[in-house]
């Protein structure tokens, strides 16, 4: 394999080499976000897992700090896998995480740990305590193979107990995802609620993820353990068997350990609604007092062959942390960038009011774009020529994708980006909206979103899934608008102001640092304009000493 440096990530957060995956323990701490993750300090593939741990001013600029969980007691001899922090009332923190305590077996408990010196606002050092280690162990009727990732405790307004939850499967069958309640008077003793909060026929859950949303649609974020009227519940789970964190939007009543997704349909693989509907796994959220919002964390694997991972000596990066809050609908989440990420914009290219015609291409020039960030307003000058949409794939944005990729030319779209775009576009990564008339006695037209990689690279033996959602919006004033972080071998993307998002990896052979491009297209049969394009320059961050 021929492994071009150029790919590496500039703005992502990733570690000087190794494997890395899920974010971990996300937490603001005097001053200080902190972030650690999975790690395998010997090499680019899984294995070894300890918690690596760094630190931030902004989210942006890293700091690496001395690992700070690895195997050193029974109950974690052979790995320390995920879980979370939790800030108690005194301010000071304490992690929950799965520990593997018997060989090969992958045999998973829960244990506690704690910072050696609270007053320390960098944490560097965690402490496991003697003699209370497993805290939380697999026991009537828990597959123990099956049990991991706990989440940050959270404790209501005059309850006496904290709550979290442990991603699993329900007891009797290996076929329905789980997420068990455990409570706890003291942090030390939990007890399991007999039955799980919420359960579906998806398989295994990891990484559960259960918060507060404020209903009135602002974009304040909320501390874990706030309920009331005033707050709808967001339950993520992260889907071992198809690899993607799918979420619902419902109410959680506390009295009868229950939570109950508004859409009755929202556990139906058909009907998911997901962060990001392209490489992004095992994600996380927190809330950040400093700045009063929720940021979700998450990763995004390699889609190269383990071969190149190798070569390159590192595998995996995380997202851009996004700020997540409730859409006035209610109905889904919205997620932008974390506003930090801008300062890290330079030199500046903006279009305006261009018109693209039907088959035609305009290069964004004057500005290197392979480390960008692209914000753009589209307009469509009539939304009559539509596409039908084919009621066999009307519900599967990734199969409508797949038949009909940017290559193929519509009515309202495809319009879009190329991103990483070589300049004879032989290569090039196309981020794109396609619109399709109303299905059957529906008012609104379908709006697509898609990232299409498939000619991403001339390299062969590369994934290149298309990947795909529906966006919730009105297209009905004909404007929708899109942005994308583009960093070098990753393109992640924001469709209609956060309702839709896209993480794509892709590794072209040509379009490499200053011979990456960036074109806006149209290949549908009505004009599309450009109200407004801004690309910018992304300046590198400090990267944890790479
Ligand atoms: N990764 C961890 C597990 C988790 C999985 C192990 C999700 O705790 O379930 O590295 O990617």
């Amino acid at each position: 394999a021929i492994v071009d440096p150029g790919l590496r990530t500039g703005y992502h957060f990733q570690p000087p080499k190794n494997w890395i995956n899920d974010p971990n323990a996300p937490m603001y701490y005097k001053g200080w976000y902190h972030f650690f993750y999975q790690y395998n300090p010997k090499g680019a593939v899984w294995g070894n897992i300890v918690w690596a741990h760094s630190v931030s001013r902004d989210l942006i600029n890293w700091v690496a700090l001395e690992t700070a969980l690895q195997p050193s007691i029974p109950s974690d001899q052979y790995g320390c896998w995920s879980g979370s922090a939790t800030i108690l009332p005194d301010g000071s923190p304490v992690i929950m995480y799965t520990g593997i305590d018997r060989p090969n077996l992958n045999y998973q408990v829960q244990n506690l740990a704690i910072p050696r010196n609270a007053s320390d606002p960098l944490l560097r050092e965690w402490v496991k305590p003697a003699g209370i280690n497993p805290i939380i162990v697999p026991e009537g009727g828990i597959n123990a193979t099956q049990f991991r990732d706990p989440t940050t405790a959270w404790r209501t307004a005059g309850d006496t107990h904290w709550r979290l939850l442990i991603g699993s499967v329900a007891a009797g069958g290996g076929a329905r995802g789980a997420a068990y309640v455990y409570r706890s008077r003291d942090f030390r003793r939990w007890t399991r609620v007999r039955r799980p909060l919420h359960s579906a026929a998806t398989g295994m859950w990891e990484c559960p993820d259960f918060f507060p949303v404020s209903r009135d649609g602002r974009r304040v974020g909320l501390e874990t353990s706030v309920l009331g009227p005033k707050v709808k519940h967001v339950l993520k789970n992260s889907l071992d068997l198809r690899r993607y964190d799918y979420y619902t939007v419902g109410t959680y009543d506390q009295k009868v350990e229950k939570y109950v997704p508004d859409d009755p349909a929202g556990d139906d693989a058909r009907r998911q609604l997901r962060y990001d509907y392209g490489n992004f796994y095992a994600s996380k959220t927190f809330y950040d007092p400093a700045k009063k919002r929720r940021v979700l964390w998450g990763w995004a694997n390699e889609s190269d062959t383990t071969a190149d991972d190798v070569a390159k000596g590192w595998a995996g990066i995380q997202a851009i942390p996004r700020t997540v809050w409730l859409d006035p609908s209610g109905r889904q989440l919205l997620q932008w960038p974390i506003e930090e990420v801008e300062a890290l914009r330079r030199k500046s290219v903006t279009l305006k009011d261009r018109v693209i015609k039907p088959g035609q291409h305009v290069e964004v020039t004057g500005l290197q774009t392979a480390q960008a960030d692209v914000e753009v307003s589209f307009e469509v000058s009539s939304l009559a020529g539509a596409e039908p949409l084919d009621p066999a794939l009307a519900g599967d944005a990734e199969r409508l994708c797949g038949a009909r990729g940017a290559a193929v030319a519509g009515g309202v779209g495809p319009f879009g980006l190329w991103v990483l775009a070589s300049g004879d576009q032989r290569e090039r990564t196309a981020v794109f909206f396609r619109v399709f008339r109303p299905a059957r006695g529906d008012k609104k037209p379908v709006v697509l979103m898609c990232s299409d990689p498939t000619k991403s690279s001339l390299n062969p033996n590369l994934y290149k899934p298309t990947f795909a959602g529906f966006v919730d919006t009105d297209i009905s004033n004909g404007k929708i608008s899109l942005r994308s972080l583009i960093d070098r071998s990753v393109v992640e993307s924001f469709g209609a102001g956060g309702k839709t998002c896209i993480l794509s990896r892709v590794y072209p052979s040509l379009a490499i640092g200053k011979n990456a491009h960036l074109y806006v297209f149209n290949n549908g049969k009505v004009d599309v304009k450009v109200s407004r394009l801004t690309a910018w320059e992304m300046k590198k961050p400090l990267m944890n000493g790479a």
